[in-house]
């Protein structure tokens, strides 16, 4: 499968990330708080070199609480990395942001200029949502699909915080399999750049590895079939995912596995864990590296 998806905008993002980031005072990297890994991006850690950053593990609410817990651990154990779980859209969550960025710098928040504070992340990740969460008001745009934001964008938050809002920023060359699949189960990856069937069967497959109780529940199964894509089709039948001649629908059936795991409605699920990040997605997609590179 290819996954050939590395908008224009992204290159452009990405040199104006680099030009921005001497003037910054810290960091913000919003992660995927279900994929900590494969949506933290190796370039922004380059780039933000050894400013204090932290580290949000968004979409909290979709996470699996336990394994999340131990990210937080795990993540701390960088240089200057405090990580802290959220929900952007939470207000109370949104106000813990401020308190945080000026414990990091004390001696920087006497200073008479505010603090300049750099969002970034992958596409989708929730950035806009958390600097209005933080704002108290609508100052960037929104939308469940990514590359919404498609330029910087600088918010005072009149309290001594200056906020600059990125596009979001995938790596050109998406050679980590597993980790793209990730992405794209995610929403991290536009839709139509990766095989839906593919990337529904694998995420199926994981659920029926590390959550077969959610799996049975949310589709009323008394057990599971013997392959990922039998699991697929059955859930499908179940759902009325068919087509003429009552055959299941793999297409709108992968898909509705991947709405319904993105949305929550199958449960609280993590795909990575700190110290493993195996199972069914290492298994999963190829990408056409020539395709993604810019
Ligand atoms: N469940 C849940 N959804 C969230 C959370 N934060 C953001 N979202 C949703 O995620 C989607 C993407 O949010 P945006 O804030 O536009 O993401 P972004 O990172 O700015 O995306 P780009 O600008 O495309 O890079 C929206 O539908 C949000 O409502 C969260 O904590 N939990
Ligand atoms: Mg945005």
């Amino acid at each position: 499968m290819i996954i050939d998806w590395y908008p224009g905008h992204m290159k452009k993002a990405r040199a104006q990330i680099l030009e921005i980031m001497p003037k910054i005072d810290l960091v913000i990297e919003v992660l995927d708080a279900r994929l900590p890994t494969s949506s933290a991006n190796p370039l922004l850690e380059r780039l933000r070199g050894d400013k204090p950053c932290i580290k949000v593990l968004n979409k909290n609410d979709l996470a699996d609480p336990t394994i999340t817990k131990r990210w937080v651990t795990f993540l701390e154990k960088q240089q200057g990395v405090k990580a802290i779980p959220l929900e952007a859209t939470n207000r109370r969550d949104g106000g813990l942001i401020p308190k945080m960025c000026r414990k990091l710098l004390p001696e920087r928040c006497k200073a008479k200029k505010p603090l300049r504070v750099l969002v970034v992340g992958i596409p989708n990740v929730g950035k806009s949502t958390l600097i209005n969460t933080m704002a108290g008001k609508k100052m960037a745009r929104v939308g469940d699909k990514p590359a919404i934001t498609t330029c910087p964008q600088q918010i005072d938050l009149r309290n001594g915080i200056l906020l600059s809002d990125t596009p979001g920023l995938l790596w050109p060359v998406l050679d980590d399999i597993a980790g793209a699949c990730r992405l794209a189960a995610s929403g991290a990856i536009g839709d139509n750049a990766f095989d839906t069937i593919e990337v529904g069967v694998t995420t199926a497959q994981y659920l029926a590895e590390k959550y077969p109780a959610l799996l049975l529940k949310r589709y009323k199964m008394a057990e599971l079939a013997d392959s990922p894509v039998r699991i697929v089709e059955e859930l499908g039948r179940r759902r009325g995912c068919l087509i003429k001649g009552g055959d299941v629908d793999l297409h709108r059936a992968a898909e509705l596995v991947l709405r319904e795991f993105r949305s929550g409605s199958v449960g609280r699920i993590s795909l990575e864990r700190p110290e493993e990040t195996g199972g069914a997605f290492n298994q999963g997609v190829t990408l056409d590296e020539n395709q993604a590179q810019d």
